[in-house]
């Protein structure tokens, strides 16, 4: 069979990172000898959808299979609408949106079937029982479909229990130098995958996929799996994007004596929670390669942030940074504005407590009470009225910082145009209050603060950086590429 995958395109943002469950989705139609192809229309926003659809066209799919988050939706609906009427080929579709959704998203008359939460057994058994002629679904868990323009239920299928077991992702498929995911130091870098799940309940965060259990991939494997990307690909960076990497020490610390009895020349970032980390395990870590750890902070609010059910304290946050910075690890902060409980005072708290801490970098997003979410259970709670609708699309739960930026749904206590001004101002203040850091830690804090507030006059500051360019300042020079640069990442 063709296989056809789709990566709908979202709205002006680039997909930075190809998508994984498309990769291990293929991985597994290839294993049987599926012919596929992934099309990720995210990869080029300006292109138009026409040409994106003519090129699926061209291939002549047997089958077109779309994943989606609820934010892409409505692109998927336009995309599969597209392609019926110009092909009538069977489509299929499956991720967070339809697993939120499925029976809405079922509906839709272009699209023919739905496969709820974690795709690769059942889109397996699938495409063989399509290959064999079948044309009764009922005992096939996890699969969702229609019968006389009914929706049949099909359930969910039993989580993957040997992670192992899976092939790696088809990584071969993706135009994997087109996407904008690069280490500080400008090199390539890929994701990958170590673990599934998470037994954690945080009110904005969508479970519905990978569950509550939390499932991990043999030390081993993980380590085959990059060793396989470096003398396939060339890529020695990484980025595990498991929700909780650190959470199992013991397994980390079977990874990292991988990573560093093999001597293995890479770097890599993962995603962590402050609570999750102790001035050991980092220090390791740092040895085996880890050169970013991405933390969720949320607030620095107490009250907001316990209202979030993410059970950490702000003593955590200012001990985890601390630590990481001193293992020579740099960190990058999460941050959101417009929690349930958030106020001008709460959300001046959460700015303040972030340029306070010693993170290299901080990106503060809108709360988006998603489809799915405890937020939006709240939200249905309060405005029982509330439905899904296509303009997730403009929802900005992170901002790309070039354009305005609109709170969508709003659900803290200020409204909008406070909200998005905030926002707006956030990571700003954060820089600003970084740089200051940084003359400090190059002059001395009386110099460095004196320094710093001259160089906030326009004229001054351009004869500054006109002399730091031209190699004066050379402290300044090392500490600034430590705080924003490539040294990040040595
Ligand atoms: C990496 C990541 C990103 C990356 C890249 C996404 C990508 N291209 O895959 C970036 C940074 C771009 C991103 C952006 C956003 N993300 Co994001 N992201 C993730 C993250 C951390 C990992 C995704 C992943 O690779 N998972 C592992 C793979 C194996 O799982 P999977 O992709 O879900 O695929 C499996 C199943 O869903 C299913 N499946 C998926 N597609 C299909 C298709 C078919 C045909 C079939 C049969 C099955 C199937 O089978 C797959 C294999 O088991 C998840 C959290 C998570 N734990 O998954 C959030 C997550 C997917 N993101 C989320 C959100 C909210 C966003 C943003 C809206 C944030 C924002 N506004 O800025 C944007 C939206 C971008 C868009 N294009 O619409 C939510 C989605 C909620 C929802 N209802 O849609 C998640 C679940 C986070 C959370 N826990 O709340 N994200
Ligand atoms: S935000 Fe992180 S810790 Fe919280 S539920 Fe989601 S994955 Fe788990």
């Amino acid at each position: 069979m063709k296989i056809a995958f789709i990566g709908p395109k979202w709205n002006e943002m680039v997909n930075a990172y190809p998508s994984l469950g498309l990769a291990y989705l293929a991985a597994v139609a290839e294993e049987d000898g599926h012919e596929c192809r992934i099309f990720d229309f995210g990869l080029r926003p300006q292109r138009s959808l026409e040409d994106e659809v003519q090129d699926v066209v061209d291939f002549h799919p047997d089958l077109v299979a779309f994943t989606s988050m609820t934010t892409s939706y409505a692109s998927v609906e336009q995309t599969a609408r597209m392609l019926k009427e110009q092909t009538g080929v069977t489509t299929i579709i499956g991720g967070p949106h339809a697993t939120t959704l499925p029976h809405e998203t079922l509906e839709n008359p272009h699209i023919d079937y739905l496969i709820y939460g974690e795709g690769e057994e059942v889109f397996q058994d699938f495409i063989r029982a399509q290959v064999a002629g079948r044309d009764n679904w009922g005992d096939m868990t996890g699969l969702w479909y229609k019968e006389e323009g009914r929706v049949i239920d099909g359930g969910e299928r039993e989580l993957i229990k040997d992670l192992d077991a899976l092939p790696y992702p088809a990584r071969h498929l993706f135009e994997l130098n087109q996407y904008p995911l690069y280490a500080p130091n400008g090199e390539p870098m890929l994701t990958v995958l170590s673990s599934r799940g998470c037994p954690y309940n945080c009110s904005f965060c969508f479970k519905g996929i990978v569950g509550r259990t939390y499932r991990q991939r043999s030390p081993q494997s993980i380590a085959d799996e990059l060793q396989h990307v470096l003398d396939n690909y060339g890529v020695r960076n990484f980025y595990f994007i498991d929700d909780l990497f650190t959470i199992d020490v013991r397994r980390l610390d079977q990874i990292l004596d991988h990573f560093i009895e093999r001597d293995m020349d890479i770097r890599w970032r993962c995603l962590a929670r402050v609570d999750r980390v102790t001035p050991d395990l980092l220090d390791k870590m740092y040895r085996a390669g880890c050169r970013q750890i991405h933390y969720g902070i949320e607030s620095g609010n107490e009250e907001v942030l316990k209202r979030t059910a993410k059970h950490i304290r702000l003593d955590q946050v200012r001990d985890a940074v601390r630590w990481t910075e001193e293992s020579g690890i740099h960190s990058k902060g999460y941050f959101i504005l417009g929690l349930p409980g958030d106020t001008t005072e709460t959300m001046e708290e959460t700015i303040e407590f972030a340029a306070s801490l010693d993170l290299s970098e901080a990106m503060f997003s809108i709360a988006t009470p998603m489809p799915g979410t405890q937020l939006w259970t709240e939200l249905l709670r309060k405005r029982p009225e509330t439905r899904y609708n296509a303009d997730f699309t403009k929802s900005y739960y992170y901002n790309s910082y070039t354009s305005e930026i609109a709170p969508f749904m709003n659900v803290s206590e200020v409204g909008d145009d406070v909200l998005s001004q905030m926002a707006m101002q956030a990571r700003q203040r954060f820089l600003e209050a970084k740089k200051q850091r940084m003359y400090r830690q190059s002059f001395g804090d009386t110099t460095g603060d004196l320094l710093w507030n001259v160089s906030q006059v326009g004229p001054i500051r351009r004869v500054g950086s006109a002399l730091a360019r031209a190699g004066l300042f050379g402290t300044f020079r090392r500490t600034k590429s430590q705080y924003f640069g490539a040294a990040q990442w040595s």
